[in-house]
């Protein structure tokens, strides 16, 4: 039943997992940054972090895993006896885009309270890209969103996320992949 769960709920999750992990892969080589270098009240609107090149890979990489695992999703389903989740095309930009604009968001709040690019932003850095999907998909597909997060799938998300977001980060630092451990 537990187990179920957390593989409903990660299945469930990916394509919002996965952009984040891809912008840092895509931006690490540069890229110009969103906010084209503008400041506001004398600090960064959101940074060098937030560039449009790690946004635009890590949506479409969201979108395009979304794709790959509704391929898989009979067969998984099969062998993990688990009813998994079919990705409609506007769930799929929602959770990969809107875990991008979470991100974002998180980034215009730290440089808003003093934070320089990079620094750590506790609870935020952990929730801000599960925030940003879980709002698009209200937006754009609520009814998706209501049928795959009923019951305790939404606190099984929300306890396993920040449980990965750490460990996931805490890796890519190790392997040199990210900057900082968070
Ligand atoms: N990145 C990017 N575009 C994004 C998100 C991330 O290019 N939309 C890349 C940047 O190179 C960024 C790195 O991935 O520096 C790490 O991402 P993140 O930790 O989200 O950004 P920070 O550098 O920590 O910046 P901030 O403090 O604004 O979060
Ligand atoms: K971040
Ligand atoms: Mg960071």
């Amino acid at each position: 039943m537990l187990r179920a769960l957390v593989v409903k709920a990660f299945w469930t999750m990916l394509p919002a997992y996965v952009p984040n992990n891809v912008a840092v892969l895509a931006g690490k080589t540069g890229g110009s940054p969103i906010d084209g270098g503008r400041s506001l009240g004398g600090r960064r609107v959101l940074g060098d972090g937030k560039t449009w090149r790690g946004t635009a890979a890590g949506t479409l990489a969201g979108v395009c895993l979304a794709l790959v695992l509704n391929r898989l999703r009979p067969a998984a389903g099969d062998r993990l006896g688990v009813d998994l989740p079919e990705f409609s095309l506007r769930a799929a930009f929602a959770l990969a885009f809107g875990a991008m604009l979470g991100d974002v968001g998180a980034s215009f709040l730290k440089r808003r309270t003093g934070r320089e690019r990079g620094a750590s932003f506790p609870g935020l850095d952990q929730l801000d890209f599960v925030a940003g999907s879980l709002s698009l998909l209200a937006l754009l597909a609520p009814t998706w969103r209501k049928e795959q997060f009923e019951g305790p799938v939404m606190a099984v998300v929300l306890l396993m996320t920040p449980v990965l977001h750490v460990v996931t980060n805490a890796g890519a630092y190790l392997v040199g992949l990210k900057e900082e451990p968070w």
